[in-house]
Order: structure tokens, then C-alpha cells, then sequence
């Protein structure tokens, strides 16, 4: 059974996982509008993870004798002026992400709801993860600066990755 404390906070994480899915549903079709297919399909695949951490968090609640809350989300923005800009906007959102991951996990231990942090210490493996890539992104973005043709390869670059990725759309 979840305390009301701990309710309170997964919902709260529940809306950021959404969030985080319309924002790089954002860029995705920033992306797409531009012609950056592959960025644009790492976007795609992007935004669906984000959904899945948004349900399993969903899933779990309703399961502990919670009800999760599916609220009215903030919209994202529509431009995000260069890759470079894009990129660092996504890094900083998952440190954003990374930290409100963090915050939960010590209200766990303050409530003393072992099942819960243990459920959470997948989002804590996965935020690890997602902070590499973007991380990695955000180096060959710095790397290639504004050069076009740096920018078409990158794109190719990025492709491989979605298709080399357990998310790859078919
Ligand atoms: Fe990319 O963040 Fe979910 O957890």
C-alpha cells in the first residue's frame, strides 16, 4: 500500500514522463519539418520510451492501492533554433529528469517503502543510460558546429543508432 506522500510523488513523476514525451514529440517533428530524418526518428523512439516509464509508473501505482493521476500536461516548445540548441535541451531535461528520479528515491527511504524504491531503481539504471547518450549526442553535435555537411552525417549517424537501438521502429 503506497502512503499518500509517496502517491503524491509518483504522481508527480508521472507528469514529468509525459511531459518529457510531448517535449520530444516536439522535436521530433522540429526535426522532421527540416528534412533530419534520423533525428527525427530518435526523437520518435524517444518520445515512446517516455510514455512506457510514464505507464509502468502507472501500472505500479494502481497496483499498490494508488490511483495515478493523468493530469494536463505544459506544452512544449515548437522551435528549438539548432541541433545544437535541441541537443542541450534534451541534456539538461534528463538531468532535470535524473533529479526529480533522485528526490523520489529519498522520499522512499524517509516513508520507509522498500517496494517502491526498489521499483525504482530501474528509472535510476535507465536515467544513468540516458544521460550517456545524450551526453555522446551533445559531443558530436559540438564536434560538427554548423557545418552542413557534418549535419547530413550526423543524421546518418544518428539513423544507426534508432536502428541499432532495442526501440528501433520497424
Ligand atoms: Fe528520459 O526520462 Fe524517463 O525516466
Amino acid at each position: 500500500m503506497l502512503s499518500k506522500k509517496i502517491e503524491e510523488a509518483l504522481n508527480k513523476q508521472i507528469r514529468i514522463e509525459a511531459e518529457s514525451s510531448q517535449v520530444y514529440l516536439a522535436m521530433a517533428c522540429w526535426a522532421e519539418v527540416q528534412g533530419f530524418e534520423g533525428v527525427a526518428q530518435f526523437m520518435f523512439a524517444h518520445s515512446d520510451e517516455e510514455r512506457m516509464h510514464m505507464l509502468k509508473l502507472v501500472k505500479f501505482v494502481n497496483e499498490r492501492g494508488g490511483h495515478a493521476q493523468i493530469s494536463d500536461l505544459a506544452a512544449p516548445p515548437t522551435e528549438f533554433g539548432s541541433f545544437k540548441n535541441m541537443f542541450e535541451t534534451l541534456f539538461n531535461h534528463e538531468v532535470m529528469v535524473s533529479q526529480s528520479i533522485n528526490d523520489l528515491v529519498h522520499i522512499t527511504l524517509e516513508e520507509r517503502d522498500y517496494a517502491t524504491h526498489n521499483f525504482l531503481q530501474w528509472y535510476v539504471s535507465e536515467q544513468i543510460e540516458e544521460e550517456a547518450l545524450a551526453r555522446n549526442i551533445l559531443d558530436k553535435i559540438n564536434l560538427i558546429g554548423d557545418d552542413k555537411g557534418g549535419l547530413y552525417l550526423f543524421d546518418n549517424d544518428v539513423k544507426q543508432l534508432v536502428a541499432a537501438g532495442p526501440d528501433a521502429p520497424q
